[in-house]
């Protein structure tokens, strides 16, 4: 069903009540459509307003910072700031956890990349946020701690993505499936788009930087000779949200492994690689660190980092007999 009637609000609250969701929750949702409303207009005229270009500082884990990923953390710090929704924020570009509201019934913790793909900004490419959301741990004292953050992704309550492409897309699921909706600027509404996503079993395409692939784990060598043996073709966009809509789309896997240099790989696990696995596990499709499955992993730090290998689950299966054998 494609309808111009189901936007995201009135979704959310058809979800709400066939599932007994927290209205906090849906409220949180609609809240992050709104940014995605707000990061869409300043993405598509950054060139006109002078947003393109660093700010000359590196960010929280050590990346060259972009006009932009200041603009869209403190788009999203604003838009929960004082709501009573949120009680601690995980950001990419934040170098703490930040504790925003010490009222001791804030019911969720927020993991998210505000602005993923950030060295597409200056040529125009495809650009994403990726979030997933916790309920709170603890209610004693009044701020949240770093405990409620430092979660495995099997306790996440809801996570999605938006992507900033062609047209904009924010796909969400708060664990009953996963849809779709695109962004009518017309209206100013998200409109649903994408019912019930689906991840194909079989890939058609996969995504990795493959300059670094003599780096790369035997067993992962071997999947990639496999990919090019069958023809599977190579889909690379600098954005991980970009690259892994389109394996949910078409099917495909998406892979960022280790190297010797970088035992955990490059992504995030809280606010990329859990949300990520989350939604594509939802809609039928694997996550794996080169050797477990993502969503199982404990978390030690906010920025800790993980491999990623994620997608079509007859390729991870395949992965995962290559890894065995
Ligand atoms: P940036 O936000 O720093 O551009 O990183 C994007 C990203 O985390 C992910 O979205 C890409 O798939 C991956 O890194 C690209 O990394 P390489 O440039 O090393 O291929």
């Amino acid at each position: 069903m494609i309808t111009q009637a189901m936007t995201l609000d009135r979704y959310l609250w058809q979800q709400q009540k066939a599932f007994n969701i927290p209205v906090e929750l849906s409220i949180l949702i609609s809240q992050i459509g709104y940014t995605a409303k707000i990061l869409t207009r300043e993405i598509s005229r950054a060139a006109l307003v002078g947003q393109l270009g660093l700010v000359g500082d590196k960010n929280a884990t050590g990346d060259a910072q972009k006009k932009l990923d200041v603009f869209s953390n403190q788009t999203i710090i604003e838009a929960f700031s004082d709501t009573g929704l949120v009680a601690a924020l995980a950001s990419e570009e934040l170098e703490m956890a930040k504790f925003m509201d010490c009222r001791n019934h804030t019911p969720y913790v927020l993991c998210i990349d505000p602005l993923d793909g950030s060295s597409n900004i200056d040529s125009s490419g495809a650009l994403g946020t990726i979030f997933g959301v916790y309920q709170r741990k603890t209610y004693n004292g009044c701020c949240s701690v770093e405990q409620d953050i430092l979660r495995s992704g099997t306790e996440m309550v809801a996570a999605g993505y938006i992507l900033y492409g062609t047209s904009t897309v924010l796909v969400c699921t708060c664990g009953h499936g996963v849809n779709g909706f695109t962004l009518d600027t017309s209206l100013g509404e998200f409109l649903l788009s994408h019912l019930n996503l689906q991840c194909p079993s079989e890939s058609k395409y996969y995504s990795a930087n493959l300059s670094y692939a003599q780096e790369w784990q035997p067993h992962i060598q071997k999947l990639i000779v496999h990919l090019n043996q069958q023809h599977t073709s190579l889909r690379y966009s600098g954005a991980l949200v970009a690259d892994v809509h389109r394996s949910l789309i078409e099917g495909g896997v998406y892979l960022y492994p280790s190297t010797p240099d970088y035992p955990d790989g490059k992504l995030r696990l809280l606010y990329e690689c859990a949300p990520l696995a989350f939604i594509v596990e939802q809609a039928g499709g694997m996550a794996m660190t080169e050797t477990k499955r993502v969503l199982e992993l404990q978390p030690l730090s906010i920025h800790q980092r993980s491999p990623l290998i994620i997608g079509s689950k007859a390729t991870l299966t395949l992965y995962e007999q290559m890894l065995q054998a």
